[in-house]
C-alpha cells in the first residue's frame, strides 16, 4: 500500500532545527527558526503567563470538551484586542471569531471556509512570504501566486510593483497580507501605503486576509494594530488571523484565532456556523490550556498590564540587537553599509546574504540561518552576537 509514497521534502526552516541540533560545533547560534529567546539564550516563561497558571492550579477544573469555537471569554478577549472592546464592529456584533490551533489554525480554518464560499478565486501572497501560506493555500484547494513585495537593489518594499500585481487582479482574490513585521523580509508598508493597498483592494473587489503572527514586536500593541483599524474604516469585510505563540512566547500550546468581519451581526451569525463546521469535521474543539491562560491574562487588568510590559522588553531587546548586529559588523571590519537592519522591524532580517554564503556561515561558523539570508535576531544576545558578527564579516 506504501511502497509508491514517495519522501516529502522537510520544512526549509523546522529543517533547520534538526540540522542545528546534530552540529557539534560549541559557538552554533540558531538563527533559523522564528523564536524569540532571551538575552541567556532561553525560550521565555512570561511572568504573566506563569501567574495566570499558578491562579489556575490553585483552583483546579476538570477538563471537558471547550465549544467547538472555543472559550467564550478567549474569543472576545481576541475580538477586542484586534477591533478595540469599544469599536462599532465588536458592539454591533458583526464580528465572527473562534479559537484555532495557533495562527496557523486560524489561516487553515478561514481557507478551508474561502473554499467552499468562493472555491474558483486565486489566492496571492507575497513575494517572498512565509512558506507555509503557498503550502496552506495550495492544500486547501486553492491556485497560489505572488505580488510584488521585496525589492533586494532598495533594500525595501517594492511599493509601486506591489500596487500594480493588486490592480491586475481579478475580483474576488483573496490577497494575503502581513499585519506587521513581515516574514521573512522585515520590511512593513508604512500607514500611508497602507492607505493606497487598502483602496486597491476596494477598488478591484478583493478579499483581504490579515495574518497577524507579531502583533506587538513591531512598535507596540496599539501601533501595530492600528492597520486593521484602517481596513474597518474603509468599510471592507475581511479576514484576521491572530497567533499568541510568540507575543505570549507560547508556541507549543498553539494558541490563535481566526476573526471574520462580516457586513452585520445576521451575517457573522452565519459566517460563525460556517466556521464551526469546518472545525467539527478537522478536530472537533480546541484545547482547554492554552486558551484558558490568554483568556486569563487578557481579562485581568493587572496581568494584562504584566503583558504588554513583558512584550515591550522582548520588543526593545530585539531593536537593541539589531543595533549591536550593525555595529558589530562594522567593528568586525564590514565595509557595507550594514545600517538597513534597524529600519527592518519584528524578529526576522533578510540580510541579503547569498544561499553559499548562508552555507558557508552555517559549515564553518555554526551560525544558522535560512538559504535566502533571512536571520531571526530575536535569537541573538549578548553573549552569542560577536561570534555572528565575525562570521558574518567573514562570509562577506
Ligand atoms: N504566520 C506567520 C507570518 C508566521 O511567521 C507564523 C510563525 O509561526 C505563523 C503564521 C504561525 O504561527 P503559529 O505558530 O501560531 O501557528
Ligand atoms: O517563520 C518562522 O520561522 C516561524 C516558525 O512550518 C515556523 O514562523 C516556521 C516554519 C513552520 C512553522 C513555524
Amino acid at each position: 500500500m506504501f511502497s509508491a509514497v514517495e519522501m516529502a521534502p522537510r520544512d526549509p526552516i523546522l529543517g533547520l532545527n534538526e540540522q542545528f541540533a546534530a552540529d557539534t560545533n560549541p559557538h552554533k547560534v540558531n538563527l533559523g527558526v522564528g523564536v524569540y529567546y532571551d538575552d541567556n539564550g532561553k525560550l521565555p516563561l512570561l511572568q504573566c503567563v506563569q501567574l495566570a497558571e499558578k491562579a489556575m492550579m490553585d483552583k483546579p477544573a476538570a477538563r471537558g470538551y471547550l465549544p467547538i469555537d472555543g472559550i467564550a471569554a478567549y474569543d472576545s478577549a481576541v475580538k477586542n484586542l484586534v477591533f478595540g472592546a469599544e469599536s462599532e464592529p465588536v458592539k454591533s456584533g458583526r464580528v465572527a471569531t473562534v479559537q484555532a490551533l495557533g495562527g496557523t489554525g486560524g489561516l487553515k480554518i478561514g481557507a478551508d471556509f474561502l473554499k467552499k464560499l468562493t472555491p474558483h478565486a486565486k489566492v496571492l501572497i507575497s513575494d517572498p512570504s512565509w512558506e507555509n501560506h503557498r503550502a496552506l493555500f495550495s492544500n486547501a484547494g486553492f491556485a497560489v501566486e505572488t505580488y510584488a513585495y521585496y525589492d533586494a537593489a532598495k533594500r525595501g518594499v517594492n511599493f509601486e510593483g506591489m500596487l500594480a500585481s493588486l490592480n491586475a487582479a481579478a475580483p474576488g482574490t483573496i490577497v494575503v497580507l502581513h499585519a506587521c513585521c513581515h516574514n521573512p523580509t522585515g520590511y512593513d508598508l508604512t500607514p500611508a501605503q497602507w492607505d493606497q493597498v487598502i483602496a486597491a483592494i476596494r477598488a478591484k473587489g478583493l478579499t483581504a486576509f490579515l495574518d497577524m503572527a507579531y502583533q506587538g514586536f513591531g512598535h507596540g500593541i496599539a501601533e501595530d494594530g492600528a492597520v486593521i483599524q484602517k481596513f474597518v474604516a474603509a468599510g471592507l469585510t475581511f479576514f484576521v488571523a491572530t497567533s499568541f505563540s510568540k507575543s505570549f512566547s507560547l508556541y507549543g500550546e498553539r494558541v490563535g484565532a481566526l476573526s471574520v468581519l462580516c457586513d452585520s451581526k445576521d451575517e457573522a451569525d452565519r459566517v460563525l456556523s460556517q466556521l464551526k463546521i469546518v472545525i467539527r469535521t478537522n478536530y472537533s474543539n480546541p484545547p482547554t490550556h492554552g486558551g484558558a491562560v490568554v483568556a486569563a491574562v487578557l481579562n485581568n487588568p493587572e496581568l494584562r498590564a504584566l503583558w504588554e510590559k513583558e512584550l515591550g522588553e522582548m520588543r526593545t531587546r530585539i531593536k537593541a540587537m539589531r543595533q549591536a548586529l550593525v555595529d558589530g559588523l562594522k567593528a568586525a571590519g564590514v565595509q557595507q553599509d550594514m545600517s538597513f537592519i534597524t529600519t527592518q522591524i519584528g524578529m526576522f532580517s533578510y540580510s541579503g546574504l547569498s544561499k553559499e554564503q548562508m552555507v558557508r556561515l552555517r559549515s564553518e561558523f555554526g551560525v544558522y540561518g535560512t538559504d535566502t539570508g533571512r536571520m531571526c535576531v530575536a535569537a541573538l544576545n549578548s553573549k552569542n552576537i560577536d561570534h555572528v558578527c565575525k562570521a558574518i564579516a567573514a562570509v562577506l
